[in-house]
């Protein structure tokens, strides 16, 4: 009869959107919560619920279930603007002996910008009694952020080189460090040199940051116009940055590496992909991913599945899920079951594209018996080296990110590079800006330089630009860019 039968059992509540068929598992994605506000960091919670930051400076608990999201925290001296805002959060893994969470934002008073560490006391559902461990100076960019929490109880803190490149080797500067705190704010003891916070050196701008089940701990780094990083963390390591980027592979970095010991990337990426949210995945829920550092990128738009050895000190192998599938990704956590969450990122202040009406998005992905939507997802390997032969491509990959795919830029960032005099004027001028960057005193951003693309590539880029989007400029040759060098 129909309408009278009793509900047998609750069903799962969220509809399956896609699936992913991976070598014998079969994974559902559902969306969780909908119109977010660029959710920076997402963790799950002791109550079973996945606490949030929202850049703009709220706290939230979203019930992974329904999705019902219940604000906790509103953090008024959160100045939020381009990459800044309420950023990094953990919450310390032993709950009933230390109900503490920990968040990171940038604070600015008149024209200085901060990053500020700051402990709140979990009382039920409130955040109470706000004590701050450490303030360290900020910028507009390159604020890292990231925090975790140690198997012996101390607090890790990824910072940003604060677009001060050489804060990064500056043992004084707590900027571009990994920095180790207790609990209370104050120095361990065992840090590397008495009294300082630092414990690692020389990054440029971390995104991701987590311990592995058997305690190594792990990085994920913003290159600059190359070299983007996944780092194994070493006590008293030194990660190269601003003198090297990526793997020591120049003649420069060749010796510097050797002066001053610098420890090479697990995994770098060239062109990048922006590597944001990284967690490491230990559950036996999804037997292929077991072992692995799931890792969301923003540029990319993927979440990329890296498989590590057996002790953990080396990637086997980077497989690529989601691509374009929900634009930008920032954030992503795991459920003591081993069900993935991941954030996306499409309303901050690079989108790739206009935001849907249901950005930000947290989408749950997790172990399904049987394919039960009409579009089955497949990973794919990431290649070695990206075989670009498409111009299109070359530009998107190399320029898109910031210029965007059509020359119009980002306003106050990025200027727009259709119309513009640089692209259309003297050809000098603009190999020099290629093969240099540009600079400008006050402003949040800068063009890195594109030395390290072949005289072809870069002839065909500039050409690209200079006669694209009704831009009509004469081409260059790949013996301008040559002697120019
Ligand atoms: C990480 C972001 C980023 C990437 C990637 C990037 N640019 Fe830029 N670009 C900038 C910024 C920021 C400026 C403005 C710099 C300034 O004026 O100080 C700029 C300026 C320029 C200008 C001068 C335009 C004007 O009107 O001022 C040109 C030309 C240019 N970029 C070309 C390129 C090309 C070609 C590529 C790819 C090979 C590229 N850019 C990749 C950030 C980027
Ligand atoms: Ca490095
Ligand atoms: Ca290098």
């Amino acid at each position: 009869m129909l309408g009278c039968s009793p509900r047998k059992r609750k069903e799962a509540i969220l509809p399956v959107e896609q699936n992913i068929q991976l070598d014998k598992s079969i994974l559902d994605i559902s969306v969780v919560a909908k119109g977010l506000n660029v959710p920076w960091e997402i963790t799950w919670g002791p109550d079973d619920k996945i606490w949030m930051t929202e850049q703009h400076g709220e706290i939230s608990k979203i019930d992974p279930e329904t999705g019902d999201k219940k604000r906790i925290l509103e953090i008024k001296e959160v100045w939020k603007d381009r990459t800044t805002g309420l950023l990094g959060m953990v919450i310390h893994p032993n709950i009933k002996e230390y109900p503490y969470v920990f968040v990171d934002y940038t604070i600015k008073n008149d024209k200085n910008i901060f990053s500020k560490l700051v402990r709140y006391t979990i009382q039920r559902d409130s955040l109470i009694s706000p004590k701050t461990l450490l303030v360290i100076p900020g910028s507009s960019g390159h604020n890292g952020s990231r925090l975790a929490i140690s198997p012996n109880g101390k607090l890790l803190w990824a910072t940003g080189d604060a677009q001060k490149f050489q804060n990064a080797q500056n043992e004084k500067s707590l900027n571009g460090k990994i920095l180790r705190l207790n609990i209370d704010g104050t120095v361990p003891e065992n840090n590397p040199v008495k009294g300082s916070y630092v414990w690692a050196k020389g990054f440029r701008n971390m995104q991701g940051l987590t311990f592995s089940k058997n305690g190594l701990l792990y990085t994920s780094e913003h290159g600059d116009a190359l070299e983007d990083e996944v780092n194994l963390i070493t006590r008293e390591g030194n990660y190269g940055w601003p003198n090297i980027e990526g793997v020591h592979d120049t003649e420069d970095e060749k010796k510097y590496a050797e002066k001053y010991n610098t420890i090479e990337p697990l995994l770098s990426w060239t062109p990048t992909i922006a590597p944001s949210g990284l967690t490491y995945y230990g559950s036996d829920n999804i037997p292929e991913w077991k072992n692995s550092l799931l890792l969301a990128t923003l540029k990319a738009r993927s979440l990329r599945v890296l498989k590590l050895n057996d002790d953990g000190t080396k990637i086997l192998s980077d497989n690529i899920f989601l691509e374009n599938e929900y634009g930008r990704l920032r954030g992503v956590c795991v459920s003591p079951k081993g069900d993935i969450y991941v954030s996306t990122s499409n309303k901050d202040w690079n989108p790739y594209s206009k935001p849907l009406e249901s950005d930000d998005r947290i989408l749950k992905i997790s172990r399904a018996n049987k394919i039960s939507s009409a579009k089955v997802l497949k990973g794919k390997v990431a290649s070695e080296n990206t075989n670009i032969d498409n111009i299109d491509q070359l530009y998107s990959i190399y320029c898109g990110s910031c210029h965007k795919d059509d020359g119009s830029g980002v306003e106050g960032s990025f200027p727009a590079l259709k119309g513009s005099s640089i692209v259309l004027g003297d050809k000098g001028n603009l190999i020099k800006v290629f093969l240099k960057g540009k600079k400008t005193e006050n402003k949040p951003e800068q063009m890195p330089a594109f030395k390290f693309l072949s005289d072809e590539e870069g002839a065909a880029i500039l050409t690209y630009i200079r006669t694209n989007w009704g831009n009509s400029a004469g081409a260059i040759q790949a013996s301008e860019i040559k002697k120019m060098r």
